[in-house]
């Protein structure tokens, strides 16, 4: 099937500052990945539940869930590794967007994962973006320690 990725603008909006290469590598990377990342995770969707949701869009080598680098629990993101391209695709054609835990997903293509990339960037321990969010969120308790957003999902 041909690619409907072509259109480097469309692969990604999103550059990862820590990837160790140049712009046009990191295109090349994102054209030929088999790795998605998957974003607006809520933080209690269990690996079983992406296993579930992603493996429609083909086999699945590997889930790698996102972890806060201090309390070791996911914080709301996710990689997925397939074996093809075409797989791939599809799971940023078709599952971006889809409610999972009623979160409406973000899936986006990957570079691909390397060790240390499981753990959010946040001075705070979660993801950066959770420390900028200024809306609110009815799944989550802001608590303000320190002057750095930390999020506490409620029970
Ligand atoms: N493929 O969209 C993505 C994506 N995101 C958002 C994170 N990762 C992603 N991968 C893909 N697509 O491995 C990956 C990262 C890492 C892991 C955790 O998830 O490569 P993170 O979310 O904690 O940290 O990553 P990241 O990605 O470094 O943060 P981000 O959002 O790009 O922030 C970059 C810079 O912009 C920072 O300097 C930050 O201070 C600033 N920033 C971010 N959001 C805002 C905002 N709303 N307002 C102002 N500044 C902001």
């Amino acid at each position: 099937m041909a690619s409907l990725f072509k259109d480097l603008t469309k692969l990604s909006a999103y550059r990862d500052r820590r990837f160790p290469g140049n712009q046009e590598e990191f295109e090349q990377a994102l054209l030929a990945s088999t790795t998605v990342y998957i974003g607006n995770m809520s933080f209690y969707t269990t690996e079983e539940q992406v296993y579930e949701l992603f493996t429609r869009a083909g086999e699945i080598k590997k889930i790698i869930m996102g972890l806060d680098k201090n309390t070791k629990t996911p914080c709301g993101f996710c990689f997925v590794l397939y074996y093809s391209r075409e797989d791939t695709e599809d799971a940023v054609k078709f599952i971006s967007g889809t409610i999972l835990d009623d979160r409406p997903i973000r899936v986006d293509f990957d570079w691909g994962f390397q060790e240390g990339r499981q753990w959010g960037r946040g001075r705070s321990g979660g993801q950066v973006r959770d420390e900028y969010r200024t809306d609110y969120d009815p799944d989550i308790l802001y608590l303000f320690v320190g002057g750095y957003g930390k999020l506490v999902q409620r029970e």
